[in-house]
């Protein structure tokens, strides 16, 4: 049994939750400690006590400790990219690619701990500095979706702890094995006790505490909007009128706008990448496909021939290039969509199969990826996020319908262009109302150290990622001295 760690001690949980294979469910990956509201509450403990000795180490303490941890994510990607696939589905070299990248942030942020900056001003009045300075703000809650069970941890965790602040972390519930081995190498890395938690359990549950509790200062969530918009509300609405500062990353419903002009071959790569790849569930994957007429039937012909040669199967074994869907509801949800879609008046053009074992007869939660064509801006396919491999094609009459139809949309997290103008990539560049654009590259699969974030629905508070991610884990002091 995997526990949790509050206060430096391992610890059983009131309730357990099995880990499955979605590859092969009736491989359990291990079993894992849920806790309750009072272990909630003493890991917010843990971390509250931890806090003035912490925030006010040194930054050479922070890099010596997040360089160590980087250093073994590294060491071990082959490891633990194996139970990254293995509990989440995604392709063995996507997840050895995504504890790369999980060892790669920490790296970076050991760095940002030597780097914290500042200001130096005169005053308007005589004989007084100014100097503008950012502190850590707190306990921060970290709570995670289970489509990136290590990298999206990575990217709060490694700033939550650079810049000072002490971290009650809340995996996804469907896949805590990443989670959990990352606390576990967190927990040897010399972090004084209680500077780092591990709270695996329900939302219901451990994250209502960490919303609620007004020891926590800050709360940064990765999941969907309904949810969000629940994380928003309870850190505004908090008793005793102490608000939490909130980061909220929520869906996509990204385009990818293809032009007459683009080059056919780099089209369906990036399509196929960031539509497909990860079985869809990215929340940046390009969903929408937004075509124009000259180049719109043979595109459409291009990638129903390569997503014949698409290998959809086990994720841990060579060659697979679409592991299984998350599980059973993800399942579920994804072929409702399918029907939604043809109800609605889109062709099926590829895919959408429900493959219930893979090649080796074991069984699990396979779906050939799909394509719809012929949509209209106004179908369900073309408003919500599916989250799963179904992309659907909008037909558009030119360059200018193409990016009205781009933007339109509740959400505004990435956004692609295939095309060879540099007229239309500059325009798109700075007309598409999305937080990442991409030109001629998959709109999913995004680097370490710059910006991560969207707009509208996609996205609410500072960014994560890069340099910018110490917007949300510090608070600005503005001290004023007479010499
Ligand atoms: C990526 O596409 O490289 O939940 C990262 C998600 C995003 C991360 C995407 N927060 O899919």
């Amino acid at each position: 049994m995997f526990k949790n760690l509050i206060a430096g001690e391992w610890l059983d949980g009131h309730a357990v939750s099995r880990n499955i294979n979605p590859s092969d469910t009736r491989d359990l990956v291990g079993e894992y400690a849920q806790a309750d509201v009072a272990q909630a509450d003493l890991a917010i403990s843990a971390a509250s006590a931890a806090f003035p000795a912490w925030s006010l180490s040194t930054p050479q303490q922070r890099f010596d400790i997040l360089d160590t941890v980087g250093t073994e994510i590294l060491a071990r990607r082959a490891e633990l990219g194996d139970l990254l696939a293995r509990e989440e589905g995604k392709t063995l070299p996507e997840a050895i690619g995504e504890v790369a990248r999980a060892g790669y942030i920490f790296k970076f942020f050991a760095g940002e701990a030597l780097r914290p900056g500042g200001e130096s001003l005169p005053s308007v009045r005589p004989g007084v500095g100014i100097e503008v300075t950012r502190e850590a703000i707190g306990v921060v809650g970290l709570i995670t979706p289970w489509n990136f069970p290590i990298a999206i941890p990575a990217w709060k965790i490694a700033p939550a702890l650079a810049y000072g602040n002490c971290v009650v972390f809340k995996p996804a519930d469907l896949v805590p094995g990443s989670a959990w081995a990352l606390a576990e190498i967190l927990s040897r890395s010399g972090l004084p006790a209680g500077v780092f938690n591990l709270v695996m359990g329900r939302g219901s549950i451990v994250g209502e505490k960490l919303l609620n509790d007004p020891r926590v200062a800050g709360i940064s969530f990765t999941g969907s909007v309904a949810t969000g918009q629940k994380v928003a509300a309870a850190c505004i609405n908090r008793a005793d009128g102490r608000m939490a500062k909130f980061q909220l990353e929520m869906g996509g419903k990204n385009p990818m706008i293809v032009l007459d002009d683009a080059d056919l071959g780099v089209a369906v790569n990036a399509a196929v990448n960031s539509g497909f790849f990860s079985t869809g569930q990215r929340c940046t994957a390009s969903s929408r496909l937004i075509v124009t007429e000259g180049i719109h039937d043979r595109f459409i012909a291009a990638m129903v021939e390569r997503m014949k040669t698409l290998k959809v199967d086990d994720a841990r074994k060579a060659g697979t290039d679409i592991g299984p869907v998350v599980d059973a509801n993800q399942l579920g949800q994804d072929v409702d969509y399918l029907g939604i879609a043809q109800g609605e008046g889109g062709k099926l053009a590829q895919g959408g199969e429900r493959i219930d074992r893979n090649a080796d007869g074991a069984p699990g939660f396979y779906l050939a990826p799909a394509l719809i064509t012929d949509t209209t801006p106004d179908m369900r396919i073309n408003r919500e996020e599916v989250f799963g491999p179904v992309v659907s094609v909008l037909r558009a009459r030119d360059y200018e319908h193409a990016l009205a139809l781009s933007n339109d949309t509740p959400f505004g997290l990435a956004a692609g262009i295939a095309t060879t103008s540099l007229k239309h990539a500059t325009h798109f560049k700075r007309h598409s109302q999305a937080g990442m654009v991409m030109v001629n590259l998959p709109t999913a699969g995004v680097d370490y150290h710059v910006p991560f974030g969207g707009r509208k629905g996609s996205s609410y508070g500072p960014r994560e990622q890069g340099r910018h991610a110490a917007e949300f884990y510090t608070t600005v002091k503005t001290a004023y001295t007479q010499a």
